[in-house]
């Protein structure tokens, strides 16, 4: 396959170029440099003799082995990365005298990692969870780490409770079970006793835990950042990436089932799409508070498990992140990437969202054990691209050989250098926010709201995901074996949705009883009432920007349409819907019964990409079952028959679009497509009038989610 990687250098591509290596057309050598002669054999006393300890060159190749390995990150273990590059499309001097913000057409080299956050490096890619979106922005001013999620809130109000939620989480201590899975007892023990929590649950059983792809999903800053202009004023600030295809899931019972057949999925996808440039991208936007609008909400800004509806505060795009070059090597760039939310540059400042507060001590501290030594900024993927100057020395695994006597300031002998910037020079200064409190160690008043804002994504759900909502709490709740801890889920969720609560009561054998205290978080020595969370009405009732009902569902680019034939299929049919297919950007995979070529009725050869038995309709965003009667009837052979028509309905399970080319009538009616007693407009049929321009737009549209009730029942 051509690789269309961008070839575009840039600042950050040209920096890692020195750090580069290509081995094509070289001589072994060993780590010193010296030239292998043989590299089959360890070196022995007689041929059939011990081996020598003085076989330097074993020695290093096995030491460098047996040390391969560093700890794989504590959460947001299983990732992908990329490279690429941000582009400011609409000045936000206005706002901020961050420079990569300023002038319109300006162009920033990014890496962006995604991430699962339970699971283990080596995991599924569709667990039920949370995605990592990290962005690193090499600007001219430093390293800047937009460290932020597909979802816009946390379960969380205050850093303290961070190793105890991931504790929950994580595989149960004595027998480390389950992986990459928040369905068992402890993670919902932690979270019924913590109503903060609420609103990020809808969020977690909703299917944006469960994307389509990392192309396919919104990247949230989650907290409240400041943005400081040339003149000191303050704003408050909400970041957003909407991604330019839309935001898109797959059924829960499709992520479990392509985890077994391919669960690499989003990883592949991403690299896949850009190796064929299909480059990623997203719409970067910025929701922008004026300081002094600070408390104008029913919520605080402050606290990390609200939104700021797009209702009160449109969403303004500015920018572009396009993914265009994948890495070169996955350890050294997307494993030693170091992401930081402290990583900031003149212009944007920290709220004090107690969450982010303590995040801005975790980054660097466990660099510290996964990367092992202070030095992880000289790793050529961390690398700032504006030279780094300071009077930092030595530790394990120094790069930078600085010259001279002087590592101290005030000095005089190197002539006072580096120097201390001055702020129009980009010195970095804090913002001057004026505090006045006693210290105390408590929670805000304005936090204790834990249900209106989870009401409002409830309800600004469509029917369709509502469903698949209950359905995931039902999944999860039936693997708690403790009846108490689903008796308590179902307290909290009767403060959020009466029917929602009655609905998983139902189905976990509970009674929904409201609870009297339902927030045992809450200090031994404070006032519970105060602390305690009522249920609330939310002011914005619902909002659209919640439903990805209303995301945009106009493209195929990059859609992956399995095209299903056999010996006999014809030519002119495959070729002209392939190349209508292909010129809208989406890609065409073939499928037939092995992977040797077909032959086709006009005695030209098609090359298929998949076996049937050997990909499931999970791989695949659409189906043509192509023209031609002797292919079908190939397809439609007792061998083959079984598994065909399972082919087909799981697709028509997962209510994707399905065309049936001409004379493929005897595949129709084998499967569960034939019995269905509704319109439905991703069936296509290649006799009815504009066929191929209906399959088109039911792939854009995703899924006929609206059917999916209709599509199972018939079964
Ligand atoms: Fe993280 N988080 N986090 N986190 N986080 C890490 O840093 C932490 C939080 C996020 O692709 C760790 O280098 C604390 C919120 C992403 O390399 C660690 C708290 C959000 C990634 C850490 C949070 C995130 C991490 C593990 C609560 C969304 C992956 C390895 C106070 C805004 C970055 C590492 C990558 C990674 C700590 C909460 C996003 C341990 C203490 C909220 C995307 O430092």
């Amino acid at each position: 396959m051509e690789n269309k990687n961008s070839n575009e250098s840039n600042d950050k591509l040209d920096q890692l170029q020195n750090h580069t290596t290509d081995n094509s057309d070289t001589k072994l050598t060993t780590n010193q440099g010296l030239r292998i002669n043989n590299n089959q054999d360890s070196l022995k006393a007689d041929e059939r003799g011990a081996t020598l300890l003085e076989d330097f060159i074993l020695r290093e190749k096995i030491t460098h082995f047996d040390h391969e390995r560093i700890p794989e990150r504590i959460v947001h273990a299983r990732g992908s990365g990329a490279h690429g590059i941000f582009k400011l499309n609409k000045s936000l001097a206005k706002y901020t005298k961050a420079k990569f913000l300023n002038e319109v057409g300006k162009e920033t080299p990014v890496f962006v990692r995604f991430s699962t956050v339970a699971g283990s490096a080596g995991s599924t890619d569709l667990a039920r969870d949370v995605r990592g979106f990290a962005v690193k922005f090499y600007t001219e001013e430093g390293n800047y780490d937009l460290v932020g999620n597909n979802i816009p809130v946390f379960f969380i109000q205050d850093a303290m409770k961070f190793p105890d939620l991931v504790h929950a989480v994580k595989p149960e201590p004595d027998n480390a079970i389950p992986q990459a899975a928040s369905a068992h007892d402890t993670f919902w023990d932690f979270i019924s006793s913590m109503p903060e929590s609420m609103h990020m649950i809808m969020w977690a059983m909703s299917d944006r835990a469960i994307p389509r792809s990392y192309r396919m999903m919104e990247g949230f800053g989650v907290h409240s950042f400041k943005l400081i202009n040339s003149d000191g004023a303050v704003h408050f600030v909400k970041f957003h990436f909407k991604p330019k295809l839309g935001v898109h899931s797959v059924a829960w019972s499709e992520a479990q089932k392509i985890s077994g057949t391919d669960p690499d999925f989003h990883r592949r996808d991403l690299w896949e799409s850009i190796e064929n440039g299909a480059f990623p991208e997203w719409d970067f936007g910025v929701q922008v508070i004026p300081e002094e609008n600070e408390h104008d909400f029913d919520f605080d800004l402050l606290d990390p498990t609200k939104i700021v509806p797009e209702e009160l505060v449109p969403v303004q795009l500015v920018g572009t992140l396009t993914l265009n070059r994948n890495p070169d090597n996955f350890f050294a760039e997307t494993e030693q990437v170091a992401f930081h939310p402290g990583h900031l540059v003149p212009g944007i400042d920290f709220s004090n969202d107690p969450l982010l507060q303590g995040r801005l001590f975790s980054y660097t501290d466990t660099q510290l054990s996964r990367l092992g030594s202070p030095n992880f900024h000289e790793i050529p993927i961390n690398r700032s691209i504006n030279p780094v100057h300071n009077n930092q020395r030595d530790g394990h695994m120094r790069q930078q050989i600085v010259k001279g006597k002087v590592s101290y300031e005030p000095n005089s002998i190197g002539g006072g250098c580096p120097f201390q910037a001055m702020m129009k020079d980009g010195g970095f200064t804090t913002n001057n926010e004026r505090v006045n409190g006693q210290k105390v160690r408590a929670r805000s008043q304005s936090f204790v709201d834990h249900y209106s804002q989870a009401k409002m994504f409830f309800n600004s759900q469509s029917a369709q995901e509502k469903n698949h909502l209950k359905d995931a709490l039902v999944f999860e709740l039936s693997k708690v074996t403790i009846v108490e801890i689903r008796e308590r889920v179902v307290g909290q969720l009767a403060l959020i949705d009466a029917d929602l609560a009655v609905f998983v009561a139902e189905k976990v054998g509970v009674k929904v009883k409201k609870l009297d205290t339902p927030n045992q978080s809450i200090p031994a020595d404070a006032n519970p009432t105060s602390l305690q969370s009522k249920e609330r009405e939310p002011k914005t009732k619902s909002s659209d920007a919640l439903s990805m009902k209303n995301t945009v569902k106009d493209t195929i680019e990059s859609r992956v349409i399995g095209f299903m034939m056999a010996d006999g299929v014809n030519t002119q049919a495959v070729k002209s819907l392939k190349n209508k297919l292909e010129s809208e950007g989406a890609i065409v995979q073939i499928i037939a019964p092995s992977v040797a070529p077909v032959k086709a009725d006009d005695g030209s050869e098609f090359e298929p990409k998949h076996s049937i038995t050997s990909t499931a309709s999970v791989s695949f965003d659409a189906l043509y079952i192509c023209s031609g009667e002797k292919s079908a009837k190939e397809l439609m052979h007792p061998e083959r028959k079984p598994i065909v028509t399972e082919f087909i309905n799981e697709a028509y399970k997962h209510c994707k679009a399905i065309y049936f080319g001409k004379g493929t009538d005897e595949i129709y009616n084998a499967t569960r497509v034939s019995t269905k007693k509704h319109e439905d407009p991703a069936i296509v049929n290649a006799g009815e009038d504009d066929s191929d321009k209906k399959f088109l737009t039911a792939i854009a549209n995703h899924r006929v989610w609206d059917l999916e009730k209709e599509r199972n029942s018939m079964a």
